[in-house]
């Protein structure tokens, strides 16, 4: 019988199906994924499809995974070599972010949406806790939201205090496969406990030292919203590493790069430092934001990218 998984702790999981019964599997003893990547640390992800049997001794086992319209997948640090899918079949990914307790890098940002875009998954920032952000905090974060909405991605300011931003979301995010990521402490299961309050989930202190969450939730589950849809509650991640993009197609993977594909001077032009490249002037005119050019060189010349691994 086919159904989702939606947890996953260990070799244990948990599968919803269909009809609303759930299942705790183990995968079959023969299970294999085709072309598996040995460097990764999950075989099977939150939101992936799959065939259950029941053994002759009444267990349910996982016996197939079925093809994955797309998936989420980070270096758990910009240099490991393992990777670890987020989760799969995921219609929008929702990365949360805080200027303050914690404070979130827009590389960060960046590189979730570069994942995103590589696997052709929308986007949405949430830029929470607006509440506690002066006026010219609040400015600076709405000038980073612009940025990222004139690159088609969504943003949004929040406030999990707020019950019409806590709606708007909910909005967003009914009738859809909703996968919800960022650091430890910036609120991803306080707004989801906000849209879903019967969940009742675990939220954690922010740490009055160093400013920074607890990892107060430890393992990816997905939880399925009144009124259709589904929302996957994730650990909090220190950092995003990009997985299975090379050099040359990394600015495929800014919008604003792509937009210029073939006006450089040099044909294959990494926009570093060639002679004639168009997204050189176009940093220089101030049409592609300094943030997102350094953090593009910052990947560019670093050593997550593929090929070092290969
Ligand atoms: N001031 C303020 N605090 C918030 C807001 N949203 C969440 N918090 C607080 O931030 C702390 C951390 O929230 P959590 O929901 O546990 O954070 P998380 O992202 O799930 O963290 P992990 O599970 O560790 O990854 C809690 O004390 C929340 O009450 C907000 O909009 N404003
Ligand atoms: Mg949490
Ligand atoms: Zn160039």
């Amino acid at each position: 019988m086919k159904g989702i998984v939606i947890r996953s702790t260990g070799s244990w999981y948990t599968v919803a199906f269909e009809d609303g019964r759930r299942a705790e599997c183990r995968l079959k003893g023969n299970f294999r994924i085709k072309g598996v990547n040995t460097r990764n640390t999950n075989p099977l992800a939150v939101g992936d499809h799959v065939e259950v049997e029941t053994e002759q001794n009444g267990d349910a086992v996982i016996a197939e995974l079925h093809d994955r319209r797309n998936y989420i997948i980070r270096r758990s640090t910009k240099l490991s070599k393992q990777t670890h899918i987020l989760a799969a079949n995921v219609d929008r990914a929702w990365v949360v972010a805080t200027l303050k307790q914690p404070r979130t890098s827009t590389g960060f940002v960046d590189r979730f949406l570069i994942t995103a875009e590589a696997y052709n998954i929308p986007a949405t920032v949430i830029f929470n806790k607006s509440d506690l952000l002066d006026e010219e905090e609040t400015e600076y974060v709405e000038v980073l939201a612009d940025l990222y909405r004139n690159l088609g991605y969504g943003a949004h300011l929040i406030s999990c205090n707020n019950s019409d931003d806590v709606e708007l979301i909910r909005e967003l995010m009914q009738s859809k496969v909703n996968l919800i990521a960022g650091h430890s402490g910036v609120g991803k299961s306080t707004l989801i406990n906000l849209l879903e309050p019967e969940l009742a989930l675990r939220t954690g202190e922010i740490s009055k030292a160093h400013s920074k969450g607890m990892h107060t939730t430890t393992f990816a589950e997905m939880f399925e919203m009144n009124g259709g849809g589904w929302i996957i509650d994730t650990p909090g991640i220190k950092e995003f590493g990009i997985v299975n993009v090379e050099r040359n197609e990394l600015s495929h993977f800014f919008p604003e790069m792509r937009n210029l594909f073939g006006e450089c001077k040099y044909h294959g032009c990494l926009h570093d430092q060639e002679p004639g490249c168009a997204v050189r002037k176009a940093v220089d005119e101030g049409k592609i934001a300094v943030t997102r050019y350094e953090c593009y060189l910052q990947i560019l010349n670093g050593e997550e990218l593929e090929k070092e691994y290969d």
